[in-house]
């Protein structure tokens, strides 16, 4: 494939100067602007994450901040997840979800204060959405994109190299809680999350031009840990069952669809614009959902959806993320299927740019 052309519309991030030193070899555009895909090769990428600590530039997932009185009821109008419960220090999984129950996002919302709210988004163009909601109820909330830019530390190492730089209080935070730590005079969220399963952290770093001295700090802090530059990878997420919007689901899907049930509680999510519809189809349950699926045979890259079809020659799903696993010597992938073949072990083909291979179903992720 030929490069993309740079430009004003394709954001460089705080630490694009870091991520080039680095070697990256490969960008994908997120929230119109770019994701590192590849550094060394995915599956060098693979083995170091899951052996040692990665510094992601993770800039992309964007802050959308609710900002006034009417935040915490416009962060309810969006997800059919009850957040009465949530405390500051918090953050939550949460779905979002337009008037029809459909998919527009599935950030990671940080309660700051009952009247500042982050919502970390995944790649849509969600401030749209959260602007004209304010905007149409006449709420009392100040709605925009502040300078933050999360940058992870994720692999088995992390804590380690966490605590040299941030000292060892970073150790006691709990998983999807976050704290405030100061790096060179400036304070800034620190969380225990992230977009892998091996553990770390995200730092929401607070100001452009603080970006690339934190970089450089981690880098030299981190040199006897065999840190390296990493990012969201993409044999390591499907294993994990991480969903990635705009390819696993789309605005056509609702949360039950994405196996994101368990961050529902319609029921009590008083506000919420899609509750009517959700509550609708929950009652006769989802009639399709995301299912781990392993494929045998050598795989081409999988840049569209691809049909899943049954033993009759029936279409039941699609997959729509796929990648050669080293670990569980198979292609992990993730898909979409209907309710008659969702069960463990159901044999299917799936027909891909390059022909037909055998696929079999399964109800559990592989991490
Ligand atoms: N971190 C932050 N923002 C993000 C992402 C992130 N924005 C974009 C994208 N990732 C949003 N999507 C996800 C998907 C999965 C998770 C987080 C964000 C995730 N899931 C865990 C899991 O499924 O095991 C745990 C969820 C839970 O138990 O609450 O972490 O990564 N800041």
């Amino acid at each position: 494939m030929a490069v993309i052309a740079p430009s004003r519309r394709i954001r460089r991030t705080p630490f694009t100067d870091g991520v080039e030193a680095a070697g990256v070899k490969g960008y994908t555009v997120y929230n119109h602007m770019l994701l590192p895909t590849v550094f060394r090769s995915v599956e060098e990428d693979y083995r170091h994450l899951k052996s040692a600590v990665q510094v992601w530039d993770v800039s992309v997932e964007r802050q959308v901040e609710l900002r006034g009185p009417d935040s915490a009821r416009l962060m309810q109008m969006l997800t059919p997840r009850d957040l009465r419960g949530m405390l500051p220090g918090q953050c939550y999984y949460v779905p979002i979800v337009d008037e029809t129950g459909g998919m527009l996002n599935d950030p990671v919302a940080l309660k700051l204060s009952e009247d500042r709210w982050w919502i970390s988004i995944a790649d849509s163009d969600l401030l749209f959405w959260v602007k004209a909601l304010a905007y149409g109820y006449r709420l009392d909330v100040l709605v925009d994109e502040p300078d933050i830019s999360p940058l992870a530390l994720q692999g088995p190492l992390a804590d380690d190299l966490m605590a040299r730089v941030f000292g060892d209080a970073v150790r006691a935070i709990k998983f999807f809680r976050f704290g405030w730590f100061d790096f060179q005079g400036v304070s800034m969220a620190v969380a225990r999350s992230g977009y892998s399963k091996q553990g770390g952290f995200e730092i929401y770093v607070d100001g452009t031009k603080n970006g690339m001295p934190l970089w450089n700090a981690l880098m030299e802090a981190g040199r006897d840990l065999d840190v390296y530059a990493g990012c969201p990878n993409l044999i390591e997420r499907i294993e994990g069952g991480l969903l990635s919007y705009g390819n696993d689901m789309t605005r056509e899907n609702t949360p039950h669809e994405c196996g994101l049930g368990r961050f529902c509680s319609t029921q009590t999510a008083i506000g919420c614009v899609g509750r009517d519809a959700l509550l609708r189809v929950a009652k006769e349950g989802p009639t399709q959902q995301i299912r781990a699926i392993s494929i045998g045979g050598d795989l081409p890259v999988c840049d569209a959806l691809w049909p899943l079809m049954s033993a009759k020659g029936k279409r039941i799903g699609q997959v729509t993320s796929s990648a050669k696993s080293p670990d569980y010597k198979t292609n992990v992938a993730i898909g979409m299927v209907k309710m008659t073949h969702w069960d463990e072990d159901t044999e299917l083909d799936v027909v891909t740019q390059a022909g037909t291979f055998k696929a079999t179903v399964h109800e559990n992720f592989w991490l």
